[in-house]
């Protein structure tokens, strides 16, 4: 099962990401209307590409992460037709320099990392393409030390979060959008230059909600061209519970004190983390 992951730069993908892909990324032709939706897996990244594709009409086109796929994978992004909405879940240093250089819009979506671990780990658990899990405690431990897809937590967070003041990119937290949706909706749309009003607001924020994105996956057939998932093309292990503060249920109070421990040792000088709310 192991042979399913390999490591690039020293960081865990799954086969879905092939070396050869991971290597000629850079060479990648970004346009300069591409919108990046950048996440660590399990932060929230359905949600935020749900609430974009419904912010534009007409439609425009999401794609499933850039890392996501062989060679032939950065011909076939590039012979898409503008506008391309892409998501990854890159460090930021690995991000093709063209992204940088044309200056794209980005979302960067923050979850409590309590949360997403146990995110994680339930995806792990339920998902037979991935290495076998023995037990929450080990789990935690992998993803402590980075030993999970897509790397460490905190040096992804970092590696994004020193460009917190770059104009082109918007950080959002998603315990902001369970809290108040609404008032997201309306900021990335501002952000992003699109006039919406307020009843088209409640609508999206209607068609993002939970309840009603579980049971849109339950009626369709998964296909992996829909999935902007990391770990898997099947959708239906996407929506699990949606909630804030799911850790409470899965920490015992030792490793909470360890999370807590690493937690403010690795983010000791970072402004925003002070308000990831965990
Ligand atoms: S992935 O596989 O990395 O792309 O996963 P990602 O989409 O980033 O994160 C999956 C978690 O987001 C939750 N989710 C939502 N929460 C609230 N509202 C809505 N609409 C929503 N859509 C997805 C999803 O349930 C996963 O979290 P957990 O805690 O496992 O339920």
């Amino acid at each position: 099962q192991t042979a399913l992951i390999h490591r690039f730069n020293g960081i865990p993908f799954t086969t879905r990401s092939s070396p050869d892909l991971l290597k000629s990324l850079d060479a990648f032709d970004a346009r300069e209307d591409d919108i990046l939706l950048v996440s660590y897996p399990k932060s929230g990244t359905h949600w935020l590409a749900q609430i974009i594709m419904q912010i534009y009409t007409p439609k425009v086109t999401l794609t499933s992460p850039i890392e996501f796929g062989d060679i032939s994978r950065v011909e076939e992004l590039n012979n898409l037709s503008s506008k391309r909405i892409i998501p990854t879940h890159l460090d930021y240093n690995m991000l093709p320099s063209n992204f940088k250089v044309k200056q794209c819009k980005a979302f960067y979506i923050i979850r409590n990392p309590k949360d997403t671990a146990v995110s994680m780990y339930h995806y792990y658990r339920d998902n037979p393409n991935l290495p076998t899990i023995d037990s929450w405690t080990v789990f935690l431990e992998l993803f402590l030390r980075g030993d999970v897809v897509c790397g460490s937590w905190f040096d992804h967070f970092l590696s994004w979060e020193e460009h917190k003041n770059d104009r082109n990119i918007l950080f959002l937290f998603y315990e902001d959008m369970k809290k108040d949706l609404p008032k997201v909706v309306k900021k990335m749309s501002v952000f992003l230059g699109v006039n919406i009003s307020d009843s088209e607001i409640k609508e999206i924020c209607e068609k993002s909600s939970f309840t009603e994105m579980k049971s849109n996956v339950e009626k369709e057939n998964s296909d992996p061209n829909h999935t902007v998932c990391a770990l898997t093309s099947n959708r239906k292990l996407i929506f699990r519970k949606g909630a804030v503060g799911d850790w409470k249920n899965h920490f015992t109070p030792k490793e909470n004190k360890m999370f807590e421990e690493m937690f403010n040792k690795k983010m000791k000088l970072s402004e925003l983390a002070k308000q990831i709310i965990y």
